[in-house]
């Protein structure tokens, strides 16, 4: 396994079978994201993606005030445009964690989840909160806009009108809020979280390796697609799934009263 100086790493966290816990490591930073971060965790996302004993990620900030608290402001603020368009600064982002990780991830958002933190939770599959997280788009305070997908995803997660108001004003959302929002799947106690993260991600790592990638697959196409284009798509995964070992393999276990014992093809 591979060592990294900004994140730590740990497959079959804490004994949970075939589940890798990524921690972002900067905690007097609250986790800013730096050019440091953007190189390890992409570096952690393709080891992840190609090792095929793990089968569902969580990705946390560690310490208990921040998952991350943005893009690192000290470091952007020596950048000029030019740097930003050269460097086509976090796209390594976009394609490493969004576009080729087809295995399934979780943030576990443990406290700020501001701007380019936000936008990073909102890449997961989804995200689980503890009690004190919180949310926001602040970059206007900086003479910014968001610039990992915080416009796009946000609004498609909670609509125009809180999205509008999130980047217009900067302002902090609750966990209590995200909740209701449907930003996050749950709120949970500071204490729990990583426990409940885990558990998650350890269910899902016990399902057939293929059909969570498929599953993952469709529910995505859901915000690229027209309906009837998803549908099809969803169909015709469903038929390709039929053909698989596991399909015969996961039936039969129900029928025999069993667990599946999964092939992953
Ligand atoms: N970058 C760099 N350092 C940071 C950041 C950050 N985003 N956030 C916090 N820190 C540092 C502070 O500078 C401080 O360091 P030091 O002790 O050396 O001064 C340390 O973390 C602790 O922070 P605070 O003392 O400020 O802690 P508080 O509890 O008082 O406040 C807050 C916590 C409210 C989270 C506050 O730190 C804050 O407002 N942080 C900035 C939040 C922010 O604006 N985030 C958005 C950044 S912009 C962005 O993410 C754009 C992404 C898209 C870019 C796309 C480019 C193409």
């Amino acid at each position: 396994m591979s060592t990294y100086e900004t994140i730590t790493v740990e497959k079959n966290a804490g004994g949970t079978k075939g589940v890798t816990l990524m921690t972002l490591n900067r905690p007097k930073a609250l986790n800013a994201l730096n050019s440091g971060i953007l190189a390890d965790l992409t570096a952690a996302f393709a080891e992840y993606s190609e090792d095929d004993t793990q089968l569902c990620a969580v990705l946390t900030g560690s310490g208990d005030k921040a998952f991350a608290a943005g893009a690192d402001i000290k470091e952007m603020s020596e950048k000029a445009a030019a740097d930003f368009y050269l460097d086509d600064f976090f796209s390594p982002w976009t394609s490493e964690i969004v576009k080729k990780t087809r295995k399934p991830w979780i943030a576990a958002v443990n406290g700020f989840a501001l701007g380019g933190g936000c936008e990073l939770a909102m890449m997961a599959d989804f995200i689980i909160a503890s009690d004190n997280a919180k949310f926001g788009q602040p970059e206007i305070k900086l003479g910014v806009a968001p610039g990992m997908g915080g416009s796009q995803r946000l609004t498609r997660a909670i609509g125009k009108s809180k999205s509008m108001e999130m980047c217009l004003t900067g302002r902090m959302m609750s966990a209590d809020e995200a909740e209701r929002a449907n930003l996050v799947v749950r709120v949970v106690p500071q204490a729990d979280l990583l426990a409940d993260a885990l558990k998650t991600a350890g269910t899902i790592a016990s399902m057939p390796p293929m059909a969570a990638i498929a599953n993952k697959e469709m529910v995505n196409a859901a915000f690229e697609m027209t309906l009837d284009q998803g549908l099809i798509m969803e169909r015709r995964i469903f038929q390709i799934l039929t053909a698989s070992e596991d399909k015969a393999e996961g039936m039969a276990a129900f029928i025999e009263k069993r667990e599946g014992n999964w092939k992953g093809r």
